[in-house]
């Protein structure tokens, strides 16, 4: 055999594994009766099991979104809990369909890891807590701290450029597990943990004592947090990617849980017409059933019940929309259209 033959086979040997699970997930989800759903193994406000073990939260919901989609009933899912270095294996390798757990997309996993990300469901940054007792008031008084950090993040390689960029050392204490990291940071084995903001707000108000810990004004990078799935399966990559949109077009059209059926009985709205598969594309294209929005709708809310429910003000963790209002209300949630 010839150098670039053997070259040849030797790649196709190791793609070979991916190829067995790349299409027809859709129809694989659908015969299986359930979407397997990769998650955060514990994070307040984006998935988080209760002492039942019933999942809620942001990430969770998207979860049940596509289950709402494809078969009708947002209760047609089942939660895999991974920590961050685990995540991208599991939806490589086919344990999962999907990964809603809190994960950046980046230049790196959209494209080498054979990943697409399908939308963001809260953009995000990185920022820093820190105990209060330290008289810390700002990131740039950091130099030389010990910081607690979860492994396999980007978060490690941000907290990296941050202190190159300004000239400062820091001595990294690196964790598996994000419940380690906040014990770390509790029994003083860091000055200073850091993370996307989103959960230095849900990790707070874990600690045993809340007000002795705050989180820094600074925030030093983009964390825009979505679905994942894997690369070439087009069909699926498209039943993820709307039905977020789906939640987001529900609330940019005043659509919500509440008002939807009498949307459905009344509304002379086109465009909400189109949304809930009255008129238009509906599920031609996804291969979903016509009503695939409308049961999102109506079983989870649109964005902002979801996040309201999960993060803002009806959570404990209360966090304002911010980049993640409606491109209406200067935020960066922005649907195409529904056509
Ligand atoms: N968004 C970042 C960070 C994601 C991440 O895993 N953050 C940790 C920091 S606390 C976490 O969620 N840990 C919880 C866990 O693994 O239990 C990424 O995609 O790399």
């Amino acid at each position: 055999m010839r150098l670039t033959q053997t070259f040849a086979a030797g790649a196709f040997l190791f793609v070979m594994p991916f190829a067995f699970v790349q299409a027809g997930t859709l129809d694989t989800v659908k015969q299986r009766g359930h979407v397997q759903c990769g998650v955060n193994t514990g994070l307040p406000g984006f998935s988080f099991p209760d002492d039942t073990g019933r999942w809620s939260g942001l990430d969770v919901d998207v979860c049940r979104a596509v289950a709402a989609a494809v078969f009708g009933d947002a209760e047609k899912v089942k939660f895999t809990p991974l920590n961050a270095k685990e995540r991208f294996t599991a939806l490589q390798s086919g344990e999962i369909d999907v990964l809603s757990r809190n994960t950046t997309w980046t230049q790196t996993r959209d494209t080498s890891l054979g990943l697409n990300f399908t939308g963001v469901t809260y953009y995000d940054g990185q920022g820093f807590m820190v105990k209060k007792n330290l008289g810390i008031k700002g990131a740039k008084e950091l130099d030389g701290a010990a910081v607690c950090i979860q492994a396999g993040t980007t978060t490690e390689l941000n907290l990296d450029d941050y202190f190159r960029t300004n000239n400062m050392k820091y001595s990294p204490i690196t964790y598996d597990k994000g419940a380690e990291t906040v014990k770390g940071f509790e029994a003083g084995r860091c000055d200073v943990l850091t993370s996307d903001q989103s959960q230095l707000y849900a990790l707070r108000i874990q600690l045993k004592d809340p007000d002795s810990a705050m989180v820094l004004p600074e925030v030093i990078s983009k964390e825009p947090l979505g679905p994942v799935v894997r690369q070439g399966d087009d069909e699926w990559f498209n039943v993820v990617k709307w039905a977020l949109f789906a939640m987001v077009e529900a609330e940019d059209l005043g659509v919500s849980s509440q008002n939807v059926d009498e949307m459905k009985a009344n509304s002379k709205n086109p465009s909400i017409r189109r949304l809930i598969g009255l008129e238009g594309i509906a599920g031609k294209g996804l291969g979903l059933p016509d009503d695939w929005a409308y049961q999102i709708v109506k079983q989870l809310g649109n964005y902002s019940e979801a996040f309201e429910r999960n993060v803002g003000q009806g959570s404990p963790l209360k966090i304002s929309r911010g980049l993640n209002a409606l491109w209406t209300a200067g935020g960066l949630q922005y649907p195409p259209p529904f056509r």
